[in-house]
């Protein structure tokens, strides 16, 4: 695995917008000043050159991300202070590389083999129980929404875990623009299917394109959002340009890429990894600790990056925000869990 060990105080700098890195900066100083915690003289002599490593750090990211994307002057974006993490940012070039994205392979050439993928022009059609169907330019809908941007940890069914700062919007204002009929009970979610470009589709073994779905009231929890950019600036290609889902409440596997397509329907969408193997990976997929995956432990989740092994929380610790959208349910339920 190309997971290098690292050291906490080693992030922060390289993982944010330019004002996060100087909150972060002023934080990390206090802190320092007052004595606490880890920093012995090693960190004191990272901080001293820390511009000239910046720049560089900065140029060797750029070829992540893609080139002449119409919309890099939108970000980076505002954040928005309600969502705080428990834990550092993870490195921006691991969350940039190490990525799940089965229609370019299942190795971790997938950031190479996506960047193939053609991001303009882009449309998104929104059909299904709508008061109108319509087809929506990804640069005219950046206009009409205001971007944003949110501290996320993700939790990857196979117990690895990121935390990142995305930009994008909120999926209600989707949902807003979409106006679902009262029929509509969920949405469906597809990603785009091009075999010629994407090799991974190419194997017919598995049923593309990759699908996903949400009740309409999980779409329009606070907490779903559209992501259109990553750590200031626009979504590289391997983490699903021009835009995705981002349920961090959910395992990784519901965060679906590179999206074509919201479709709002009255029956229950069957999601691609359900379809494939419904008995692992069902509909629900809420991430709690106590309920295994039916061959490993989800009790604990390795902190990308640093090797740490630490606690799973009970929806990826985001309950205060979702737990009411399941409170009538069966909860010793397997299947919302899973
Ligand atoms: N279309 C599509 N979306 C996808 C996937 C995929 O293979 N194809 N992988 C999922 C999984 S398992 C995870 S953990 C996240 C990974 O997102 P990242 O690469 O930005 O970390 O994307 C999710 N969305
Ligand atoms: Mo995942």
């Amino acid at each position: 695995m190309l997971i290098k060990r690292r050291r906490g105080w080693e992030l922060p700098e390289s993982a944010a917008t330019p004002e996060a890195v100087y909150r972060d900066r002023r934080r990390f100083l206090k802190t320092a000043a007052a004595g606490s915690v880890l920093l012995g003289a090693g960190g004191l002599l990272a901080a001293c050159d820390e511009p000239a490593q910046a720049e560089s750090r900065a140029e060797d990211l750029a070829r992540f991300y893609p080139q002449d994307d119409p919309s890099a002057a939108l970000y980076p974006v505002p954040r928005d202070p309600r969502f705080e993490l428990d834990r550092e940012i993870t490195e921006e070039r691991l969350a940039v590389t190490y990525n799940n994205f089965y229609e370019f392979g299942s190795s971790k050439n997938v950031w190479q083999n996506a960047q193939d993928l053609e991001i303009r022009p882009w449309t998104i059609a929104i059909g299904g129980e709508v008061e109108k169907e319509m087809r929506l330019d990804i640069d005219d809908l950046l206009q009409r929404v205001e971007l944003e941007e949110r501290l996320y940890r993700h939790r990857c069914v196979e117990a690895w875990s990121m935390a990142v700062p995305w930009a994008g919007f909120p999926m209600r204002r989707l949902v807003e623009i979409a106006k679902p009929l009262s029929g509509a009970k969920y949405v469906k979610m597809t990603t785009f299917l091009d075999p010629d470009t994407a090799g991974g589709q190419r194997s017919s073994w598995y049923p593309w394109p990759y699908v996903e779905g949400l009740t309409i009231e999980e779409a329009t929890n606070e907490l779903a959002f559209i992501g259109t950019g990553i750590y200031g600036k626009p979504m590289p290609k391997q983490n699903g340009a021009p835009l995705r889902l981002v349920v961090p409440w959910k395992y990784g596997f519901k965060s679906v890429k590179s999206l074509v397509s919201f479709e709002f329907t009255r029956e229950r969408p069957v999601s691609f990894w359900e379809e494939i193997q419904g008995r692992e990976y069902g509909f629900w997929a809420n991430v709690n600790p106590e309920v295994p995956h039916p061959r490993w432990s989800q009790a604990q989740e390795e902190l990308l990056g640093t090797g740490e092994k630490i606690p799973t929380l009970l929806y990826n610790g985001y309950g205060e925000w979702v737990a009411e959208l399941y409170a009538g349910m069966d909860q010793t339920s397997r299947t919302l869990w899973m």
